[in-house]
C-alpha cells in the first residue's frame, strides 16, 4: 500500500485529493496545526466524514523539527504540499508571514525528504498568481513569471525552489501551476464563495447586499475536484516535469456574479455595492491558462464547465443556508 503526506490536508483541495488517494487504495496522512485539533468542527469540516479513514499528525509548517521528524518516521512514497497562506488580499497586509510560512514550509519538507525519504515523489502547489502582470496570453509553462502580490512572490520562490531540488539533488520533485480552482468547499473569503453564499443568503432574505472591489477582474476558474486529479497525475509520470492546469476559459468576476446571481433568480443590480477598500494594492487583471501539456502528456481534461461549477456553488449554499 503507497503511503501519501499531504500538507494543508484541511484545505479545500487537501480535502478533495484525500478522497481520490483513499479511491486508489493509498494510506493517507495528513498534517494538521495544533489549533485544528482544538478546534476540529471549525477547522476540519471538510475532512470530517473521513477522519476515521486517514492519518493525522500535528505539527507545524513553520518548524523544521516537527516536518522533518513525520518524514523521517513515515518515509512516504509521495508528497503532495498544499499548505500556505493561499489568500492573496492578506498577503498585502501581512507580507512577512505570507512569505515567510509559505516559503520556509516548503524548503523545509523539501529539504527533510531529500535527507529522509529521497525516493519520495513531491508535489508542489505553485498558483498562476505567479504570473501576475501576464507577458502574455494564455500562459503556459514557458510564460515568464511577473508575481504582483506577496502570495504570488511566495509562489514563484517555491517553483524555483522545487526546480532547485530537482536540478541539484535529483529529487522527483515538480510543481503543478493551478489556475483557480473552486467548489463549494471553498474558503468564504475567496470571491466565487462570497459571491455564491452571498447569492443564497440574499435568495433567502438573510441579507440584502454584496460588496465587492474590482469586478472586471477575469480568472480561469475549474472544479477542485479536477484539479486534484491533475496533481496526482503528475506524480505517477516516469519523469518529474511542471505542468500548467487550466480551463483556457477566462471569464471576469462580474460574468461570475451575473451567473450565480441569476441561477438563484436575482439580479446582482439590485444588490452590488462596490467597495474600494476590497481593490488590491497591485492587482493580477487577466488570467487564462493553456493546459495543453497536460492534455498530451497526462491526459487530463477539466470536466466541470463554468456554468456547472456555478450552479453547484449556488445550489449547495441555498441548502446550507436554508437548513441555518
Ligand atoms: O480573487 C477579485 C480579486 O481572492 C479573484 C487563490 O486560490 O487563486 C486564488 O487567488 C479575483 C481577484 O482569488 C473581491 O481582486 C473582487 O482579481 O477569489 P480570489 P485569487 O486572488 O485569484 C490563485 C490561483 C491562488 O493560488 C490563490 O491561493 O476577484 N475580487 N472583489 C475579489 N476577491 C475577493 N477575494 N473578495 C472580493 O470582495
Amino acid at each position: 500500500m503507497k503511503k501519501a503526506l499531504i500538507t494543508g490536508i484541511t484545505g479545500q483541495d487537501g480535502s478533495f485529493l484525500s478522497e481520490l488517494l483513499l479511491e486508489k487504495g493509498y494510506e493517507v496522512h495528513g498534517i494538521i496545526r495544533h489549533v485544528a485539533l482544538e478546534d476540529p468542527q471549525t477547522r476540519m469540516w471538510r475532512i470530517r466524514h473521513i477522519l476515521d479513514k486517514i492519518h493525522i499528525h500535528s505539527a507545524s509548517m513553520e518548524s523544521y523539527a516537527s516536518i522533518f521528524n513525520i518524514v523521517s518516521e513515515l518515509k512516504p512514497d509521495e508528497c503532495y504540499h498544499l499548505a500556505a497562506q493561499s489568500y492573496v488580499s492578506y498577503s498585502f497586509e501581512d507580507e512577512f508571514s505570507t512569505i515567510n510560512t509559505n516559503l520556509n514550509g516548503t524548503h523545509y519538507i523539501l529539504s527533510a525528504i531529500k535527507r529522509q525519504a529521497p525516493d519520495c515523489r513531491f508535489y508542489f502547489a505553485a498558483s498562476s498568481e505567479a504570473f501576475g502582470r501576464v507577458r502574455e496570453t494564455p500562459q503556459n509553462e514557458d510564460t515568464p513569471f511577473h508575481p504582483r502580490s506577496p502570495y504570488g512572490i511566495s509562489k514563484m520562490a517555491g517553483f524555483e525552489l522545487t526546480r532547485n531540488y530537482r536540478e541539484a539533488y535529483n529529487l522527483f520533485a515538480l510543481s503543478g501551476i493551478l489556475f483557480n480552482h473552486e467548489s463549494n468547499r471553498r474558503g468564504a473569503e475567496f470571491v466565487t464563495r462570497k459571491i455564491s453564499s452571498a447569492a443564497a443568503k440574499i435568495k433567502l432574505g438573510i441579507e440584502k447586499e454584496i460588496r465587492l472591489g474590482n469586478i472586471e477582474a477575469k480568472r480561469d476558474w475549474g472544479h477542485a475536484k479536477d484539479y486534484v486529479r491533475a496533481m496526482w497525475l503528475m506524480l505517477q509520470q516516469d519523469e518529474p516535469e511542471d505542468f500548467v492546469i487550466a480551463t483556457g476559459q477566462s471569464r471576469s468576476v462580474r460574468e461570475f456574479l451575473d451567473a450565480a446571481f441569476t441561477h438563484a433568480g436575482l439580479d446582482y443590480h439590485d444588490h452590488l455595492i462596490t467597495d474600494q477598500n476590497l481593490y488590491r494594492p497591485s492587482e493580477t487583471h487577466t488570467l487564462q491558462g493553456n493546459a495543453s501539456k497536460a492534455r498530451k502528456k497526462l491526459n487530463w481534461h477539466p470536466t466541470v464547465t463554468f456554468e456547472e461549477l456555478v450552479r453547484e456553488m449556488v445550489e449547495s449554499d441555498l441548502a446550507l443556508y436554508s437548513k441555518k
